[in-house]
């Protein structure tokens, strides 16, 4: 059975906290027990991480890659948070690990400030979902389950 990591960046601990306006009453744990269940319908063992660190997000895709080239893992489900607008060296990560990545936001990034219209994930990504809510979630593992190519 292949594994699909969802990996959450930073700040996502504080989901269904605060400001629920933008990112709904979920909480992570909530978005957890979603991805199971969507896991669970599709085959798949669940991978479910959140980290408030940059480099624990980039060992996370190393260790992906290294999972994927095994065929134990069919790919990562990543919500990079903020650090999607900021961070290079996340896209160097997704690159050098060469691991499917689908990137995922709950709101529409979009449509908030122009700070967040720019993502460093997207081109090393097979796909992007935004504001589809945590079903957002559900959608992108039925995208690598799939078998969503890169
Ligand atoms: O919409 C998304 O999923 C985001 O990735 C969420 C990030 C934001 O920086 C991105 O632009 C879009 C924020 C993570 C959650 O932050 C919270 C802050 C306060 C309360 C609840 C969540």
């Amino acid at each position: 059975m292949q594994t699909i990591m969802i990996l959450n960046g930073p700040n996502l601990n504080l989901l269904g906290k605060r400001e629920p306006g933008i990112y709904g009453a979920h909480t992570l744990a909530d978005v957890e027990s979603l991805c199971r269940d969507a896991c669970a319908r599709h085959g798949h063992a669940l991978d479910f991480r959140q980290s408030n660190h940059e480099g624990v997000l980039i060992d996370a895709l190393h260790e992906a890659g290294t999972r994927q080239a095994a065929g134990l893992l069919a790919g990562v489900v990543f919500n990079a948070g903020a650090y999607t607008h900021t961070s290079v060296a996340l896209h160097d990560a997704i690159k050098g690990a060469s691991v499917r990545v689908i990137e995922l936001h709950i709101s529409n990034v979009h449509a908030r400030e122009p700070f967040r219209h720019h993502s460093f994930i997207a081109p090393a990504a097979i796909g992007v979902i935004a504001g589809l809510g945590v079903q957002g979630y559900a959608l992108a593992i039925a995208a690598l389950a799939g078998g969503k190519e890169a």
